[in-house]
């Protein structure tokens, strides 16, 4: 039995507003769906975020409808759950694929009875596998997790997809929307999606795989540049599948005791050949006079394109004016790390700190009734574990 495992494909995503990056995300949906073909797999899982947006532009639809339809007439089952990018107010296009029989959309053998969450899935009674999941929905998931009824099935190879992160995964931490042990018992395979970084785990003595994107969505991925790709698992061996990306250099540019016309020098020389790529320059360090708006960017850009690259990004939060006196001591730290470092200092214990980061995370975003009710109720159990904050006035 061999199936292949991709997730986060955020079909109509860019960078950078390029209409060539929404190609390259399109590109590597393809190539995964041909190796997948030209592999043979037995059917296809997706753990999410197949698209970038609910409402995909017409473009981005008809290519992966396209890409869908020579799948199913291969009779290659498409099986995915969706993730948070795929779901709207008003459902999603996932919705439109399983009406023309093109996807099994996972999101319908969830039902609520009671306060309890019956899950069932699909069988593929020719390959002995059953498939469940969880679709990428962000409210009251632990909740759905805590109160889920699913039965896998004796005798069959039993797969649980789902689109969330898990605290197990060392750099989510904090963020991470369940723990592991939250998880249904008894699945041979948990097909991941959400984490965009390919992350491979144990669970008991089960695999659990995280494919991540297979292409770059931001910034933060582009600078790990890590291997964008997706699983082919054989006789429950899983084998990574690297794709191919596009080229991105992230290139530092020290600019301390230069001026304008002397930085414009420094990047030309740094500028090796490309064909194609996307080059984004990071201008640092203090000029000896001059302002940094005199730097002739465009200069840089054309001296760029000249060499073969597609786009050039300059940027220059980072780079200080002769008689600036900001410090910028915090560029190799994380947001995460600076808001944390910021309340230690202010004498905060662990749990207000909790309370501090659950609250950030949420600033600025947009909350149905119901997740506002879980916030309250995460805040109120964060509450009753205790904050001592010290008087700051005493402790000076
Ligand atoms: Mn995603």
């Amino acid at each position: 039995m061999k199936f292949a495992h991709l997730s986060d494909t955020h079909l109509g995503a860019t960078n950078f507003k390029l209409k060539e990056r929404e190609e390259d995300f399109l590109r590597a949906f393809d190539e995964a769906i041909e190796i997948s073909i030209k592999e043979n797999v037995d059917f296809i899982i997706h753990s999410g975020d197949l698209f970038d947006k609910p409402n995909p532009s017409y473009h981005v639809l008809r290519f992966c409808m396209r890409k869908l339809r020579e799948v199913h007439r291969r009779k290659i089952p498409f099986i995915i759950i969706p993730g948070s990018h795929d779901l709207g107010v008003e459902g999603s296009p996932i919705n439109l694929l399983e009406e023309i029989g093109y996807v099994i959309n996972l999101q319908n053998f969830l039902k609520e009875e009671g306060g309890k969450f019956k899950l069932g899935g699909i069988e593929l009674p020719e390959k002995k596998v059953f498939i469940c999941g969880i679709p990428g929905i962000r409210s009251e998931i632990r909740k759905i997790y805590k109160n889920l009824e699913v039965q896998p099935r004796q005798g069959y190879y039993n797969i649980f997809a789902f689109h969330h992160t898990l605290a197990e995964i060392p750099e989510v931490g904090v963020y991470a929307d369940i723990e592991a042990k939250l998880l249904p018992k008894g699945f041979d395979y948990y097909a991941a999606g959400h984490y965009h970084s390919r992350i491979q785990l144990q669970i008991g003595n089960s695999m659990l795989n995280y494919p991540g994107s297979t292409e770059y969505c931001d910034l933060s991925e582009i600078e790990q540049d890590r291997e964008k790709g997706f699983f082919i698992i054989e006789d429950n061996k899983p084998r990574w599948i690297k794709l191919s990306t596009r080229n991105f250099v992230v290139q530092p540019v020290n600019c301390n005791n230069l001026n304008p016309q002397q930085v414009v020098e420094v990047c030309r020389k740094m500028i090796k050949p490309s064909s194609g790529g996307i080059l984004i320059l990071k201008l640092m360090g203090r000029l000896s006079k001059g302002n940094r708006n005199e730097i002739d960017r465009e200069a840089i850009e054309n001296f760029a394109k000249e060499n073969g690259y597609l786009f050039v990004k300059i940027y220059l939060s980072e780079l200080l004016n002769p008689d600036s006196i900001a410090v910028l001591e915090i560029k190799k730290k994380s947001l995460e790390e600076i808001e944390e470092e910021y309340l230690r200092r202010q004498k905060y214990d662990d749990g207000a700190i909790k309370l501090a980061k659950l609250l950030i995370s949420h600033l600025g975003k947009e909350l149905k009734p119901s997740e506002v009710s879980e916030i309250c109720s995460k805040l109120y159990k964060i509450l009753m574990e205790g904050i001592k904050v010290e008087d700051k006035e005493s402790s000076a």
